[in-house]
């Protein structure tokens, strides 16, 4: 894992500053850096004094960075964790050395509510719904007609992004679709270009009459773009793809009709998290979840949307 510690100078007014360690999951996706500059901005600004980890989405390398953290005796620990089993151990030593701890982005499952004190993020079993719920207005654009068979590429296994977007999804086919849509073939690709690149292309060759592609993110997303005109189909067109996040790679991608949706998360959470980094330390009560607000884009508003995109 890689570390720095980016101390911000001095809280001014002679108030201690405070020190925050943060350990993300690591540089997997465009979203992932757009957080990583995100929280280390805001850190910045606040004045904090952070000490931030790259995990290159190891969960050991998590859990021993926040290890790190307890013996430096910081004064807040946050971090994204990679998947959501696992953690109770280290969450312990955080509670056992008075150190409070804040989630950002990703959750986790824990028999003991105390461990963390809040999550700051998006609401993922939404997306799960709201990608599905855009994918009804992508066919009838297209003016789709007969079967619905969709590939799905799914985030890292056992992370809360990539089973929860599973879920609200298929909530929504269960609910709606029952008889048009169909999962023909479902494979995680890791959140990266490279996994979507190289799972579409397995794909392509299982279930060559896939119609429909939903990927968990945008990078998984580009990445299959290669491999369906590698095998001479039009994204967007022969295969309709609809993904998550909204960074800029995939509003291009959209306006280059590659694309035709994207359900946006909110990676810049950064501003958020000092807030409730300074609410915690300061002992005041703060919410249990703190949802980051988002939206959705359809092909035709991508042109419109680029200049203004700010990840
Ligand atoms: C979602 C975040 C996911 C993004 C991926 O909040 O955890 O991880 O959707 C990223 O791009 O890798």
């Amino acid at each position: 894992a890689k570390t720095d510690d980016s101390s911000s100078g001095s809280s001014g007014g002679g108030k201690k500053t405070i020190t925050l360690g943060f350990s993300q999951v690591g540089s997997e996706s465009g979203w992932r850096s757009a957080n990583t500059t995100s929280v280390k901005d805001a850190a910045k600004a606040a004045g904090y004094n952070l000490k931030f980890s790259d995990a290159q989405q190891k969960q050991e390398n998590q859990i021993s960075a926040i290890r790190s953290y307890i013996a430096q005796k910081v004064d807040v620990i946050a971090f994204s964790p990679v998947v959501v089993t696992g953690w109770d151990a280290v969450l312990k030593e955080a509670k056992a050395a008075k150190i409070p701890v804040v989630l950002t982005d990703r959750s986790v499952e824990t028999s003991d509510d105390s461990l963390y004190v809040t999550l700051v993020g998006s609401d993922f079993t939404d997306e799960g719904r709201r990608a599905a719920r855009i994918l009804e207005k992508v066919l009838q654009k297209a003016g789709h007609k007969g079967a619905v068979k969709i590939a799905q590429l799914e985030g890292t296994t056992g992370a809360a992004p990539a089973i929860e977007r599973a879920k609200g999804f298929k909530e929504v086919m269960d609910a709606q679709h029952k008889d048009d849509w169909k999962i023909v073939v479902s494979q995680t690709g890791d959140f990266t270009r490279a996994g979507g690149k190289q799972v579409m292309a397995a794909f392509l060759q299982s279930n060559p009459d896939v119609n429909v592609l939903f990927a968990h993110n945008d990078d998984m997303a580009l990445g299959a773009i290669q491999s369906i005109e590698a095998a001479g189909k039009k994204p967007g067109k022969d295969i309709l793809i609809v993904s998550i996040d909204g960074v800029h790679d995939g509003f291009v991608a959209m306006s280059q009709g590659k694309i035709n949706a994207i359900v946006e998360c909110n990676p810049l959470l950064g501003p958020q998290l000092m807030e409730v980094v300074k609410q915690v330390h300061d002992g005041q009560k703060v919410e249990r979840w703190i949802k980051t607000k988002e939206g959705d884009y359809m092909q035709d508003q991508a042109a419109a949307a680029l200049p203004n995109r700010k990840y």
